[in-house]
């Protein structure tokens, strides 16, 4: 087994980090969308549970488009939110409470009113101002037809053509997200200035947006016929704009940035790739920290499949001496409990019209035995903001107040990803749920049912799943055996999952098995459900420790 700790030591390896997803966290001054005060009121919340860092997803002025990854100014924060000084006050709080601290970085692209673009939308094709972006000829008489084939990561055309003019624009995401060239010196000075800028405003570091696609194939090839679905990563290496080589580069570059900074400052690669293996790339010596590993969450509840995802992804960042950053839930995919509640082969989507029913019962069942597997596994590990309150998936939002780009460029096909990002309940038996001051009115409306998940209420509740994860958490910090490390599997009956993380401490997940009884000798530290007669049910994980 390769020494996994051999490179890179740092806090990052084995970090609970958590998510916040900033519109719906905590809306201090009542105008429906969660901000930086809400945060920093909430900070207590956070040290309690037991997690070392928050990440917040983008902050900066935005016509949110696409919910603030559409970035208009990358070193200011958006009135709605906050003011810089806010920004900063909230970094050197949560390092009083011992929090690390991450932001969004969002290089793909900026926001149409960027203005970058409105200078280049201003200026004559072949422009410097043009030159910042990536626009293209159309083809066919008149330049009336698309430049090539390729589609946005949201519905479409990934391109856009400027009025009055052969000349059209890329977005791999929506049209008002226009991508950048990163061909362009120019590009690349400014995301270095604009990570130092927040470095010297002492952040932790940065959660790299899709950190796969900067760099495109100058020829610009057409995808061809297996261009992929929207929101599936696509099979194929060597795509003409996914995962390509020339990003190494770019990273490679940022991390003597950051390195220069000292601190223990990091980045983390949001990358949809095929494979752990393409991953790795991104986390080699000298290139990025750590990157997501969607892979578990794109895994259904089976054993087989967990477990090989969980070995292909230790195997993968093992041959590069990184450590694995395991997800289950962020911003962009169905919640873990909906997911869970739904059939064995469900993966993390898709939110189409027609979703088979959901047994929430089973659902959560299942997000509580997921988080003691994950939270027992080699690695860092990422909590997105409501899953230790066992929130699901709002799926009956009425089209109306669905704001997700998703949802219009597909013409209502795909419901988006709205239902993921409703506001948190903190408390109280009605909306706003103490997410905003008693009479506002949260950006989307809450289910009148999570008066029952309000942390207030799990609290409370010896057996909820917020105390589970605190439990976890804490129990995670304590002992040796959870740190940066390795694992071994141990045998168990099919349909379930047995793995030692060292001599003493072992975890086991029974994914679909019958009750089976628990290894000889050792003493439940943690279950994520009762065990019925000394034995352990279906959807139920348990930690145990044994005398060495
Ligand atoms: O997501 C990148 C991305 O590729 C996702 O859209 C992914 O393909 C999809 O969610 C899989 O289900 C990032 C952000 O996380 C997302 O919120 C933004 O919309 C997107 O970038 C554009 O900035």
């Amino acid at each position: 087994m390769p020494d996994r700790t051999a490179q890179q030591p740092g806090w990052w390896r084995d970090a609970v980090i958590y998510q916040i997803y900033i519109r719906s966290f905590a809306d201090a001054d009542g105008n429906g969308v969660g901000d930086i005060a809400g945060i920093r009121s909430r900070l207590g919340y956070l040290r309690e549970l037991g997690v070392d860092a928050i990440w917040i997803t983008p902050w900066y002025p935005s016509p949110m488009a696409d919910g603030g990854y559409d970035v208009v100014d990358y070193r200011a924060i958006a009135p709605e939110f906050g003011t810089l000084a806010e920004a900063e006050e909230l970094i050197a709080d949560a390092h009083r409470h011992g929090l690390r601290m991450l932001i969004d970085l969002v290089p793909n692209h900026t926001s149409d009113r960027h203005r970058w673009f409105q200078e280049a939308l201003a200026s004559p094709p072949g422009s410097p101002q043009r030159a910042r972006y990536v626009f293209r000829t159309g083809t066919g008489p008149g330049g009336d037809t698309e430049p090539n084939d390729w589609r946005s990561t949201f519905g479409g055309s990934a391109w856009t053509r400027v009025p009055g003019e052969d000349q059209w624009y890329l977005h791999l995401f929506a049209p008002e997200q226009p991508d950048l060239n990163w061909e362009n010196p120019e590009v690349r000075d400014e995301f270095v200035d604009v990570i130092r800028f927040w470095l010297d405003r002492g952040v932790d570091g940065f959660r790299i947006d899709v950190a796969n696609a900067l760099v495109k194939d100058p020829m610009f090839p057409d995808v061809g016929p297996e261009a992929p679905d929207v929101l599936e990563p696509p099979e194929r290496v060597d795509h003409p704009h996914w995962d390509r080589e020339g990003v190494h580069e770019i990273y490679k570059s940022w991390r003597h940035v950051i390195e220069a900074y000292g601190g223990d400052r990091v980045f983390v690669a949001e990358a949809w790739v095929p494979t752990p293996y393409r991953l790795a790339r991104y986390v080699r010596p000298g290139e990025l920290h750590s990157a997501f590993n969607f892979d578990l969450l794109r895994c259904p509840w089976d054993a087989d499949r967990l477990r090989a995802t969980i070995d292909e992804n230790l195997d993968a960042m093992g041959e590069v001496g990184a450590s694995p950053t395991w997800v289950l839930s962020n911003h962009d995919v169905t919640r873990h409990v909906t997911r869970y509640g739904r059939s064995l082969t469900s993966g993390h989507g898709p939110r189409t019209e027609r979703l088979e029913p959901v047994d929430l019962e089973l659902g959560l069942r299942r997000a509580r035995a997921g988080a003691l597997l994950m939270l027992a596994l080699p690695g860092g590990a990422y909590i997105y903001q409501g899953e230790e309150l066992g929130l699901w998936e709002v799926e009956d939002l009425p089209d109306d107040v669905l704001q997700d780009p998703t949802f219009i460029r597909s013409d209502g096909r795909i419901r988006g990803r709205d239902g993921c990002r409703v506001p948190m309940p903190w408390s109280g038996d009605a909306p706003p749920f103490g997410f905003g001051p008693d009479g506002s009115q949260p950006w989307l409306p809450q289910p009148l049912a999570w008066k029952a998940l309000t942390a207030q209420v799990l609290r409370e509740d010896p057996g909820s799943i917020l105390e589970l994860y605190r439990s976890a958490l804490r129990i995670r910090r304590e002992l040796p055996a959870f740190r940066d490390g390795d694992l071994a599997w141990l045998d168990g009956p099919p349909g379930a999952l047995l793995f030692e993380r060292d001599a003493t401490v072992l975890c086991a997940v029974n994914v679909t098995a019958a009750p089976f009884r628990l290894p000889e000798q050792s003493e439940v530290l943690l279950a994520s459900a009762p065990l019925v007669d000394g034995l352990l049910p279906p959807g139920t994980a348990a930690w145990l420790r044994r005398a060495a």
